[in-house]
């Protein structure tokens, strides 16, 4: 690590809001080079571990590009969108505006507008005979227990066998064999097209598209209605119809600027062990019988990008925030027009611990907030409501409103025996490991009210503050060196 690396600023670099947003992943690639947040790995890597250990430890600071990862000409990067600023900076708009755009978009979809092949850079190489995943992509093994390589940035497109609309979701895919593919879907859309064609006894046409750029990659965790097609809500937040092409072997839609798309079909009837893999929660799941892709073509560009997101890590995490956080601060302010702000927590893997600003108007008000947000998302295992002069983005602050305006036998809001997540292992303690499913992810809820009251005498609760902190202009302030410091220094040692 060079010293470049360790001082570049996180936010260096920070276009205005309103400037255009990332539209192709090579742009964006080429926008943190040049602002000092990519680091290229010359040397040779191991893709079992070795490559995600050392993108784990530029995690949040610098994207990992790997040159030669493994045997592969391949280049694999990771982390490019492993803080929220970077992302806000992507969106070509600022933090504080992060989840409005967010809504909006998801709220104004705009049509792709489809291309020919010859136009797709995706289609540029294509290969539809003798594929060997394998040999053909630097696929990375990323955890210790981790059952071999896996896939963990693919967009899984696939097209609703009844109304023909399309869908997107990321889906862990497990490489079992040269042409053989594992997929866990959990049950939302992509499992629901699939219980449809295999009732049929047909198999589901997939897509897997990876190295898209970070706004169709974040448009794909959108929490919207079936029949809402995510590349559409990725064509809102370019601000521009997002250009697909058609699949080489079947009819569905792919980003045409992918670097690497995968064509296959998930089979009906066929089940092969998938996992353990090191999930989001920083635990392992299990292994099970799960669904299989059979692979029928490989499309590339020429010189590809591949893109392995580390589980667990920030890019992980905020893909599932960002989209989740602009939901659940729509759904609170429907009944709670005095919720400001919202953060799911990194301490809370992003999904179970939702810190909530609320401009408190009534006494109460932040309990009724604690139980809407509990029945807003099954994962919500955590609230903490905290005043508007608390930054509710800043751990430290949270906890200072816990520590000063919180005491438990008033403030505290306890619910037993809920839905909660089946990936927190504390849900399984005291189950049989035989247990099962409808018994597992049972949780408590806990809900901290740290709001200050509205009323109080003199200034018990009123934060302290020196006037003109936020005025103080340091650049103009600080000398440029310490000469004068060091001549009072001399003076008193002469
Ligand atoms: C890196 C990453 C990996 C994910 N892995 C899976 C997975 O293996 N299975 C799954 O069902 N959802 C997974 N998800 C979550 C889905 O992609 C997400 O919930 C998506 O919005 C579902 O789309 P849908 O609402 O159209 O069904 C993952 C998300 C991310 C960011
Ligand atoms: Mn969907």
């Amino acid at each position: 690590m060079n010293s470049r690396e360790l001082t570049a600023p996180a936010t260096a670099g920070v276009r205005e809001s309103g400037a255009a947003p990332a539209r192709t992943l090579r742009d964006w690639l080429a926008h943190l080079d040049r602002t000092g947040r990519l680091a290229t790995i010359e040397r040779t890597v191991d893709l079992k571990h070795e490559l995600a250990a050392i993108a784990k430890r530029l995690d949040g600071r610098q994207a990992a590009c790997f040159m030669r990862p493994g045997s592969h000409s391949i280049a694999v990067v990771s982390g490019f969108m492993s803080r929220r600023a970077w992302i806000a900076e992507a969106m070509g708009v600022s933090e504080d505006a992060l989840l409005r755009r967010f809504s909006d978009a998801a709220a104004h979809p705009l049509p792709w507008r489809e291309v020919d092949a010859d136009e797709a850079a995706c289609q540029q190489i294509v290969h539809t005979a003798g594929i060997d995943l394998y040999a053909l992509l630097p696929i990375p093994t990323h955890s210790e227990h981790d059952n071999g390589p896996y896939i963990t940035a693919g967009l899984v497109i696939a097209r609703n066998p009844r109304t023909g609309i399309q869908n997107v979701s990321i889906n862990r895919i497990q490489v079992h064999g040269p042409d053989r593919m594992g997929i866990l879907m959990l049950p939302r859309h992509l499992h629901e097209f699939y219980s449809a064609a295999e009732a049929n006894g047909e198999p589901l046409d997939v897509a897997i598209a990876i190295g898209v750029d970070p706004l169709t990659l974040l448009a794909s965790q959108a929490i919207t209605p079936i029949d809402h097609d995510e590349l559409e809500i990725a064509g809102a937040l370019h601000g521009e119809p997002l250009p697909v092409v058609k699949c080489k072997t079947n009819e569905v839609r792919v980003p045409a600027n992918a670097e690497i798309v995968i064509e296959g079909r998930i089979l009906p009837g066929a089940r092969e062990m998938e996992g353990p893999f090191g999930e989001f929660p920083k635990y392992y799941s299990a292994r099970e019988a799960r669904e299989v892709i059979e692979v029928r073509a490989l499309t590339h560009r020429r010189h590809p990008i591949y893109h392995t997101i580390v589980p667990a890590e920030m890019e992980h995490l905020l893909l599932g925030a960002i989209p989740r956080e602009a939901t659940l601060l729509g759904h609170l302010q429907r009944s709670h027009p005095n919720v400001k702000d919202v953060e799911l927590s990194v301490g809370g893997v992003c999904r179970y611990h939702l810190w909530v600003q609320l401009d408190k108007k009534r006494e109460g008000e932040a309990k009724n907030v604690i139980l809407c947000a509990f029945g807003a998302h099954y994962d919500i295992k955590q609230v903490v409501v905290v005043d508007t002069d608390v930054d509710v983005h800043d751990p430290a602050e949270v906890e200072w409103a816990i520590a000063t305006r919180f005491q438990a036998d008033r403030d505290l809001v306890v619910i037993e025996g809920a839905q909660g997540s089946v990936l927190d292992p504390s849900t399984t303690v005291g189950l049989p490991d035989d247990a099962p499913p409808h018994m597992q992810g049972i949780s408590a809820k806990m809900g901290l009210d740290a709001t200050r009251p509205l009323v109080y005498s003199g200034h018990v609760f009123t934060r302290v503050r020196i006037p003109g902190f936020e005025t103080a202009d340091l650049a103009a302030l600080v000398a440029p060196d310490n000469a004068a410091f060091g001549t009072y220094m001399s003076r008193a040692n002469g």
